[in-house]
């Protein structure tokens, strides 16, 4: 019999200090945050768009950091709408469930409907065992720029710092550095938001619900929106003002593939 089960059986856990515990969790976070502060990408946020991007990236080797300012990953997916679990694909996009292993029905012609945490669960699984590596509660702040504008990495602070009043705290960010980062920040487009505030880029706002047209529009506009720059998800609709598309989940899955392309090309370059 496996030791480790022998033991878990009979209630002998191995003899370990506090200590250990603190400085296992603190060597590991420490290691890998230095290794992954230089990444191939950096993908801010989360969601659907978001994991699917970093999921393809690490299957294709890329080191790719994704932050996430909850503590939880997977956005929008957990849930399809109005607070009810399901959510739905259309057709073809149901291969992307196939490809994840979780159970569908057809609710209509070409429509299909999942259970939301089953589809969120095996994407983050997925996304997790291709090697993505994730820094949750915290939030994107700002870009890096490097020559000519180029987007060259983000700055960043812990979720809990950044939601004190500045009466109480005032830390400092960090930065982190990458040759792409992607901005799958969904409705809020966060990362093109931030330059459109300094005049750089323009931000036209996602239009209002037209599912029919929606979800292929924001796969095609998944592209490079400012050099350094891909934007995925939701995050398109906001950038090109495209119309929004309610709680349907196959182009945010292919708009993430779409985006490990784009960045592919970019890192090829
Ligand atoms: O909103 P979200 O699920 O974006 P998505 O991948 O998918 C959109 C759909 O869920 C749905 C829809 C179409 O089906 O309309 O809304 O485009 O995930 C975005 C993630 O980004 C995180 C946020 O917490 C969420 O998990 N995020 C947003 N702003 C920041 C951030 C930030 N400043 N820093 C870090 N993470």
């Amino acid at each position: 019999m496996n030791e480790g089960k022998k033991s878990a059986e009979v209630g002998q856990f191995h003899k370990v200090g506090e200590k250990d515990v603190t400085r296992a969790i603190a060597g590991e976070f420490s290691e890998e945050f230095m290794e992954y502060a230089d990444s191939d990408v950096i993908i801010v946020g989360g969601g659907p768009s978001g994991l699917m991007a970093g999921k393809e990236l690490s299957e294709r080797g890329h080191k790719t950091l994704l932050i996430e300012r909850n503590n939880y990953l997977g956005g929008g997916f957990w849930l399809g709408g109005f607070l009810m679990n399901k959510i739905t694909v259309r057709a073809p996009a149901q291969s992307e469930l196939d490809d994840l292993g979780v159970p569908y029905r057809e609710a209509a012609e070409g429509l299909y409907v999942a259970d939301g945490p089953h589809s969120c669960s095996a994407l983050i699984k997925e996304a997790c065992g291709a090697g993505l590596k994730i820094q949750n509660m915290t939030k994107f702040d700002d870009v890096v720029v490097r020559e000519n504008g180029r987007v060259g990495g983000i700055v960043m602070n812990w979720t809990p710092v950044d939601a004190l009043p500045r009466a109480i705290t005032c830390v400092d960010p960090v930065a982190i550095e990458s040759r792409i980062v992607v901005d799958a920040t969904g409705h809020d487009a966060e990362v093109v938001s931030k330059l459109a505030e300094k005049g750089v880029i323009d931000v036209a706002g996602h239009q209002s619900m037209w599912v029919e047209r929606s979800e292929n529009l924001v796969v095609e506009h998944t592209a490079i929106a400012h050099p350094g720059l891909v934007v995925t998800g939701m995050a398109v609709a906001t950038t090109f003002g495209l119309p929004r598309m309610g709680p349907t989940f196959g182009a945010m899955l292919i708009s993430g593939k779409r985006a490990a392309d784009e960045v592919e090309r970019e890192l090829e370059k």
